[in-house]
Order: structure tokens, then C-alpha cells, then sequence
């Protein structure tokens, strides 16, 4: 490792915050560097999730299949009950309901998706489940929990006391507006090319805190809120979801990168688009996009500063903050 990198690493590790000039700056060294250095790769949305990308590693670099890897990394936030976005710990919708989204993909595109599930700690196991040994794509509901109980997954109270609290504290003034980037870390989307230069997707959230019982993000949606193909790359992100399920970003970072646009271009073009379809929301409404290539390229773009992203290459796991559309004057 040189200086420089041994420096990110240590410092980022030990987490101590670079500006973001620094990081942003790092990006860019890595981007250009991953040009010679292909697969494996893990990125996933937001720092925090340096404990998911690192759970992939470990499958990763033993040789392991991505799709195990994006399931366990999925697996990190979903169990970790101080994470308020994801699982165990997400805060709950407008009723007090934990309500749980997640989509899985794998490198021959089969995809198994579970939406609105209740007391189940690990949607994205559930999902991989619905892929692997069911004809269907998406279950949700009342009928993706008993398919996890017959599956063995055991029935689990997912609201914890700070998430009880925070929705008591909502409710005094229940007013539901998107909040850009409230404690960043949200949603985790997950990406990994394995070293078999296989790719796989996941995507795991508890939705937007205190939404309407019964809504539906993009995070369970194939093309929405993940989207791989072992043909090209892929992508996943996380935000205001109504945005993403409007534009099925996913998807549009994807075919940007099949015709030809590099991982840091594909997420600029999806994010241009949603700002210029929607120029009022973009304003108050925040989505960042992660993607990798087959050649192990990356690149991270959101409409608003504030994003991040944790990634794995090079036995280096590392976090950057992402370049973002919404540059406002000094
Ligand atoms: C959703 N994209 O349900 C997810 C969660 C999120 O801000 O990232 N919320 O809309």
C-alpha cells in the first residue's frame, strides 16, 4: 500500500473524518487506479456500512459467490439495532409498524424481493429465499411472512425503545416530509463482482421513517433501488424512493454503463435526470447512487452534498464522500 493510501485507510479506519476535498480526491485516485485493477469489488451505500462491505470481503476474498457476499453484507445493518434505516432498529411508519423492503439479484438475473414485511429481522435472506425456491419474484405482506415462518425464520419484535420514542416524538407534530441525509446512513444497497468476475446485488431498508402504513419504496423493486447485470455492472441507491420508483434509476445507471458511460458517468446521468424530471422535490429530497463495472471501476453521484459510501478493493476498505449535482455558492 503506498503512503497515501495507507494514510486513507489507517485514518478512515480509525475514523477520523478528511475533508471532503480529500475524499472526493481519493475517489478519484481509486477510480483511476481501478481501471488496471478488476474484480473482486464490494461498494454499498452510506460509511457506516464499511461493517457490511466487510462482511462481503470476507466471502469475497476466500473466493466465495457475490451473491453470498451481498447477503451477508445486507445482513450487518439489518441486525444492528442502532441502525434506525434497516431492520432491527428502523424506525417505523406512521402506526408504529416496523415495515420491512429488500431485493436481492444475482449474476444469472434471478431476483427474489419482499416488501411490507413485519417482524422478520432479515428481509434480504427472505428475498434470496423467494428467488431460490418459489416461482415468483416479489412476495409482500402478510403472505412474505408466513412464507418466511414456513421458511424457518423466526417471528421477532423489531421496534426497539429508540425507534418507539422517535415515532412518539412524531407524532406530537406528525408532519411527514423527506428529511436529505438526517443522520447519514440510511438504506444499504449493496454491490459485489466476485472473483469469478461475477456480480450480485442486495438492497435492505426499513423505507422512509414514519411513512403511511402499507407504502412501498424502490428498495424491494428490481431497476429501482438495485439493479446488476453480469453483462455490464451495476448499481443501487438510496433517498426518497417515490423519486427513484418514478425514474427506475437502478436500471438507468445500468444501461448508461451498456452504452458505454463509466460508473461515475452512468450515476450523473441518473441523477441529471431525476433533478431535470423533478426540479421542485429534488430540492427538499435527497438520492445517491453507488455502481461498479465488470472491469471494477466505481463511482458514487447524488443530488445533494452529503452522501457517502464505504468500498472494498484492494484489501482496502474505505469510505469517500460522494460528488453530488446541487453545488450551492459559497
Ligand atoms: C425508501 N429508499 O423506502 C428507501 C429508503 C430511504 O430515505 O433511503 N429513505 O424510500
Amino acid at each position: 500500500m503506498n503512503s497515501r493510501r495507507k494514510f486513507l485507510h489507517n485514518t478512515l479506519l480509525g475514523g477520523i473524518a478528511l475533508s471532503a476535498a480529500d475524499l472526493i480526491r481519493g475517489s478519484r485516485e481509486i477510480l483511476e487506479k481501478s481501471d488496471k485493477s478488476a474484480s473482486p469489488v464490494v461498494i454499498a451505500t452510506w460509511g457506516p456500512n464499511t461493517k457490511a462491505t466487510a462482511a462481503a470481503w470476507d466471502i469475497i476474498s476466500k473466493g466465495g459467490r457475490a451473491l453470498d457476499a451481498v447477503e451477508a453484507g445486507a445482513r450487518v445493518p439489518e441486525a444492528d439495532p442502532e441502525d434506525t434505516s434497516v431492520g432491527y432498529g428502523g424506525f417505523p411508519d406512521r402506526d408504529g409498524n416496523v415495515t420491512l423492503d429488500a431485493c436481492i439479484m444475482d449474476e444469472l438475473g434471478q431476483a427474489g424481493c419482499v416488501s411490507f414485511l413485519q417482524n422478520i429481522m432479515h428481509p434480504i435472506s427472505v428475498a434470496r429465499r423467494v428467488m431460490e425456491k418459489t416461482p415468483h419474484v416479489l412476495l409482500t405482506g402478510e403472505g412474505a411472512y408466513r412464507f418466511a415462518r414456513a421458511e424457518g425464520f423466526p417471528h421477532e419484535n423489531l421496534l426497539t425503545e429508540v425507534a418507539r420514542k422517535a415515532w412518539e416524538d412524531w407524532k406530537v407534530r406528525s408532519e411527514y416530509k423527506p428529511v436529505i441525509n438526517v443522520e447519514r446512513h440510511d438504506t444499504i444497497g449493496i454491490v459485489a463482482v466476485d472473483q469469478h468476475n461475477n456480480i450480485s446485488g442486495a438492497c435492505s431498508t426499513s423505507g422512509a421513517a414514519f411513512k403511511m402504513h402499507g407504502r412501498v419504496g424502490d428498495s424491494p423493486i428490481i431497476g429501482a433501488g438495485m439493479f446488476v447485470d453480469n453483462e455490464v455492472g451495476g448499481a443501487a441507491c438510496t433517498g426518497l424512493g417515490e423519486m427513484v420508483l418514478r425514474t427506475l434509476g437502478s436500471f438507468l445507471v445500468v444501461e448508461e454503463m451498456r452504452r458505454g458511460a463509466s460508473p461515475q458517468k452512468a450515476a450523473e446521468a441518473a441523477i441529471k435526470r431525476l433533478v431535470r424530471k423533478y426540479p421542485e422535490q429534488s430540492k427538499v429530497a435527497q438520492v445517491g447512487f453507488v455502481a461498479v463495472d465488470k472491469k471494477g471501476r466505481h463511482g458514487a453521484y447524488a443530488i445533494h452534498k452529503g452522501f457517502n459510501y464505504a468500498i472494498y478493493q484492494n484489501n482496502v476498505n474505505q469510505v469517500f464522500e460522494s460528488d453530488y449535482l446541487l453545488k450551492k455558492p459559497d
